[in-house]
């Protein structure tokens, strides 16, 4: 087995994303296939929560306050509502899913206490729950770790210096503090970012060096592309090369052999052939669903028929 490292320098990230596209992919296929089934992917399914009127300015987002994307606030969805799309998720052949909420941290009270009803709910229907809802305290971390929630995205999203130039309202080390508190409290980690924002490729492999230098690297590493929203400040961003999709998909799995690598948002504008080059440079798991959070998604039936097509199928069982 490929040993896991968490040394990885900026040099050593930057010669591996630049290599010639057919020896980088082998060598992602090669790790890849220490550690993960070749021809399965994990679907996940995520559910918007609590929708709009976040009060965080992150520059990619159709949810923060800050910007008129025409998005409704909306208030936290019941328990009820979000155990029956669980149920549809896991009739559509998810094994995970995830709760996402336009939140700069999580209330107390009430609320919270909903949140932990999902996440029993969820899991008591035989699926992975994971929850996105902002910065997680220590205590809260424990209580979510206690209803059984499989994993707790935080996404760093970009490099530690061009961080600031996309979200003012909070720092890169109150990232990493709740990335810890979830670690702490025995939470699985789902931690990502996003390309297409503008970033150098400098800021790629300082995010993906971020990640891989974790002591356990993130279970889970989504790997978004950049969906354009109007009204926001990166909504005329220019169109990412598809390659430099691919190349930091492989990259994240070279550096992380044992994560799953998740094909994230911005694959309506990814044709069958670009998402298989993904699935073959080492991404394990897509959003099933027509929608991530709040912008489109392919529809489930697209993304059957690719995958019987390509003679790969859905993970059958929650691992
Ligand atoms: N509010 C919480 C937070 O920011 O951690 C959780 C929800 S937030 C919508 C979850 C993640 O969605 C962000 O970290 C970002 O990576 C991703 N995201 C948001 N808008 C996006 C966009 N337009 N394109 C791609 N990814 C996006
Ligand atoms: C992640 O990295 N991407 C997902 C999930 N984790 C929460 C969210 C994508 C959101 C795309 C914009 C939207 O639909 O609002
Ligand atoms: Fe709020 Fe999360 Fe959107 Fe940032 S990414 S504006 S924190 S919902």
């Amino acid at each position: 087995m490929t040993n896991l490292r968490h040394d990885w320098s900026i040099e050593e990230i930057e010669e591996i994303y630049n290599l010639p596209l057919p020896e980088l992919i082998f060598r992602a296929q090669t790790v890849h296939r220490e550690y993960h089934k070749p021809d399965a992917i994990q679907g996940c399914q995520l559910l918007s929560i609590k929708t709009g009127g976040c009060p965080e300015d992150c520059g990619y987002c159709p949810q923060s306050a800050h910007y008129k994307t025409g998005l409704e606030r909306e208030a936290l969805m019941s328990v009820e509502s979000t155990l029956e799309a669980a149920k549809n998720a896991k009739d559509s052949g998810a094994t995970r899913f995830c709760m996402g909420a336009a939140w700069r941290d999580v209330p107390n009270g009430e609320q919270f206490d909903q949140i932990l009803e999902m996440v029993k709910g969820v899991r008591s229907l035989g699926l992975e729950a994971c929850c996105t809802l902002g910065m997680l305290r220590e205590d809260q971390a424990e209580k979510l770790a206690e209803a059984g929630l499989t994993a707790y995205n935080h996404n760093l999203d970009t490099s530690p210096e061009f961080y600031g130039d996309v979200i003012t309202t909070r720092t890169y080390d109150e990232r990493l503090k709740t990335l810890a508190n979830v670690r702490k409290a025995g939470v699985t980690v789902c931690s990502g970012g996003i390309i297409g924002m503008g970033e150098t490729k400098n800021d790629r492999y300082g995010l993906l060096q971020q990640l891989s230098n974790q002591d356990p690297h993130p279970e889970s590493v989504p790997i978004n592309q950049l969906v354009k929203v109007k009204g926001t400040p990166l909504q005329d961003e220019k169109a990412l090369d598809v390659f430099d999709f691919v190349r930091m998909i492989a990259t994240a799995r070279i550096l992380m052999p044992s994560s799953m690598v998740r094909l994230s948002a911005g694959r309506l504008e990814l044709s069958d052939e670009a998402q298989t080059l993904c699935f073959i440079a080492g991404a394990n798991s897509i959003f099933m669903g027509e929608k991530l959070l709040t912008t489109p998604n392919p529809e489930t039936n697209r993304d059957t028929q690719l995958l019987e097509k390509l003679g790969m199928k859905l993970f059958s069982a929650a691992a």
